[in-house]
């Protein structure tokens, strides 16, 4: 209490104080479930109303008084994304439901909203007798698929590697003058990657001689606070470069949360603001045509960034989507109370693509950012997706993402309420991350079936940042195979696919399998950052597991304030969730109480 007294006092002194900024304060005090979470939207709104400006400047002197981040984080990150808020703010009810979703991806208040009925309209029904994909049994195909990268391209070589911030390893205005742990040449696990970093994983895909390779996003490090638009454009041009510079094989790529300036921040056609993403668009249209080609590359710059492409001489397309227009942190999704149920019609721009593969007698594979399932992904357009991955299952050969930086998988089942091997019908691959700050670098590597495009095997290969020898120059190997160590698990027969049943099956063991499951748990990270999970977190993870659709993951929050739990309890806590405004509100609403 006497804490909340100093900090209302540091607060008072920072602000001079009007009926307003005590109103905001004391809502921020008593912020602990949805109607006061509603409250605290409607204190700001107050505030919004009387311009950007205001907003921002009373949003940074709570942040900076409550201590919820350093003085130029505060600063920086309200700069960017204060006025998108201020601007939500003014346009919607801040008791309506677009302020119930507001709350939800803020703070984790008021998220079990039923799902707004819509059905997805597609151009034909589905096929009466739809084409078989048949194994031939000839050798597999070689696909990399590269994830999060992060490259800080102002990483510097002996600036401090432990600090307060979000990432360290460069001189930032208030780094020390002597660093306590000087950054080495190839990375740490407080920094996002150098670029000698990406050059090594670069050269180790090459080696491997993928037929293509995809990259499920997130160029751009971690120093939200400081990304502007011409930062973003130079590090998604720089690394589209890197990548032809050393890849001869194409690569498909998609578009990250990070990809952008301000982060997450990817604004509605319907926003009616001059502020959206198009910058990005055109530097990937430009940046990517070489491996997608003209038609493909043109939909990247009208779609919002999702295109479809063929594989050069396989009989598979590939269908990438912006999944940021699905993402709670994207706070463009809150200007409005008239549901939207497609944003920029990229759900429209899949069934088109998918509609187009089953014409052709094509499969398809569908890669993406941000997996489904998880607790960061609107539950509407989850839904909505599950609606078009049922219609077109016979056409959906893979869907890969990437975003949590971490090894997973996700099943998506015919009926959610029996979660059989028999009802699993498709698997979102999550790819782990190249940036160390959650485990060891690593990327997967895949076996492929020409004829069905099935997934054979799926290994992880990884360096290893502990190794001495990592800093001078880092190796890569083999960290383990999903056939090898899983299959003999499930009992996986020598011809079988990587199937939806066969993770499912790989839930099952989980289930009853400690010492499976907490392999399981160190692989997540690629034994680089793990973390202790018990019987519950056993038990989130598991059901997390069997949740391609947002709404049947098992992070819902009981009530109240749960973001402290939400990262402990299970592994869904979004990686990236903590680089925005919502983290440093929760730090503040945490910091006054
Ligand atoms: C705002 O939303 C609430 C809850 O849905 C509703 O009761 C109220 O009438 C709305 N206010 C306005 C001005 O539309
Ligand atoms: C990093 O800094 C924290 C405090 O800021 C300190 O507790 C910790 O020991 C430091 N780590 C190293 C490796 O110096
Ligand atoms: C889905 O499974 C539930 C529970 O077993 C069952 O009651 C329901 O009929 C199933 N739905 C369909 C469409 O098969
Ligand atoms: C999964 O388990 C079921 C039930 O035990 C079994 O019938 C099926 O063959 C298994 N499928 C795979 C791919 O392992
Ligand atoms: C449990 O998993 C471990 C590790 O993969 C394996 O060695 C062991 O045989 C499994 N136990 C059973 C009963 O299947
Ligand atoms: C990484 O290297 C460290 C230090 O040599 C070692 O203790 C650790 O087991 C290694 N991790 C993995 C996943 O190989
Ligand atoms: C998780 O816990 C619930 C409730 O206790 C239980 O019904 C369910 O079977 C458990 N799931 C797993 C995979 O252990
Ligand atoms: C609402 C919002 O973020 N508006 C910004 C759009 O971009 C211009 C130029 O960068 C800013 O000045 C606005 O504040």
């Amino acid at each position: 209490m006497w804490l909340a007294f100093l900090v209302a006092q540091v607060f008072v002194a920072l602000v001079a104080g009007g009926a307003a900024t005590d109103a905001l304060l004391s809502a921020v005090q008593n912020t602990d479930d949805c109607p006061s979470c509603l409250a605290l939207l409607g204190a700001f709104q107050a505030i919004a109303l009387t311009g950007d400006d205001a907003f921002t400047a009373e949003f940074t002197s709570l942040c900076i008084g409550l201590g919820a981040a350093d003085p130029d984080v505060c600063t920086g990150l309200t700069g960017f994304e204060g006025p998108i808020l201020a601007h939500d703010l003014r346009s919607i009810n801040t008791t309506g439901e677009t302020a119930e979703k507001l709350c939800d991806a803020l703070l984790g208040m008021c998220l079990t909203h039923p799902i707004n009925p819509f059905t997805v309209p597609f151009p034909k029904p589905p096929p009466s007798n739809p084409k078989k994909f048949v194994s031939r049994g000839r050798p597999p195909i070689r696909v990399a698929h590269l994830s999060d990268v992060h490259i800080d391209r102002m990483y510097t070589i002996g600036s401090e590697a432990n600090c307060t911030k979000s990432i360290c390893c460069r001189d930032f205005a208030d780094s020390p003058a002597t660093p306590t742990v000087p950054a080495l040449p190839n990375g740490n696990s407080h920094c996002d990657s150098p670029v000698s970093l990406a050059d090594s994983l670069l050269e180790e895909v090459e080696r491997l001689n993928p037929q293509f390779s995809i990259f499920t996003g997130d160029v751009v490090e971690g120093a939200t606070w400081l990304v502007v638009e011409s930062e973003a454009t130079t590090d998604l041009h720089a690394f589209d470069e890197q990548m032809a510079s050393k890849l001869t094989a194409p690569i498909f790529p998609s578009i990250g949360n990070h990809d952008t300036a301000p982060v997450n921040e990817f604004a509605r056609t319907t926003s009616n603001t001059a502020n959206n993403s198009q910058f990005v668009f055109d530097t990937q249209s430009a940046g990517w045509e070489r491996w997608i080609g003209p038609a493909a590359a043109f939909q990247v710059d009208h779609n919002s960034g999702s295109y479809w492409a063929k594989v050069p001489g396989l009989n598979l397309r590939i269908i990438a989507v912006n999944t940021q227009y699905w993402y709670k942190q994207n706070l463009w999704l809150y200007d409005s109370d008239v549901v939207q149920p497609d944003p920029n019609g990229i759900i429209a721009f899949l069934v088109d693509a998918l509609q187009g593969a089953e014409d052709a007698g094509e499969r398809a594979w569908i890669i993406g950012h941000i997996p489904l399932g998880k607790e960061d992904t609107m539950h509407d357009q989850s839904n909505y997706y599950d609606q078009v991955l049922q219609r077109y299952i016979n056409t959906i050969a893979g869907q890969f993402f990437g975003h949590s930086h971490k090894d997973q998988f996700e099943i998506a089942y015919s009926n959610y309420s029996e979660q059989t091997a028999a009802n699993a019908v498709s698997v979102g691959l999550i790819g782990p991350a190249l940036t160390p700050t959650s485990g060891n670098p690593a990327f997967k590597f895949y076996d492929i079936d020409p004829d069905t495009f099935s997934v054979m095997d799926s290994s992880v290969i990884f360096t290893n940042i502990s190794d001495p020898e990592f800093q001078v120059r880092p190796t890569w190997g083999l960290y383990y195979s999903a056939r090898e160590t899983y299959g003999p698990l499930v009992g996986l027969a020598p011809d079988e696919p990587l199937s939806p049943a066969f993770w499912h099956n790989l839930t099952e063991v989980f289930a009853v399998n400690e010492t499976a499951f907490q392999m399981f748990n160190t692989f997540l990270s690629r034994g680089g950052a793990v973390t202790a999970c018990d019987a519950d977190c056993q038990n989130n993870t598991i059901c997390d597991m069997r949740a391609f659709r947002s709404q049947d993951n098992c992070d819902i929050p009981a009530s109240g304030f749960q973001f402290r739990r939400r990262s402990t309890t299970s592994h869904e806590h979004g990686a990236c969730e903590g680089s925005g405004l919502a983290h440093l509100l929760s730090s503040m609403v945490e910091a006054a109480k």
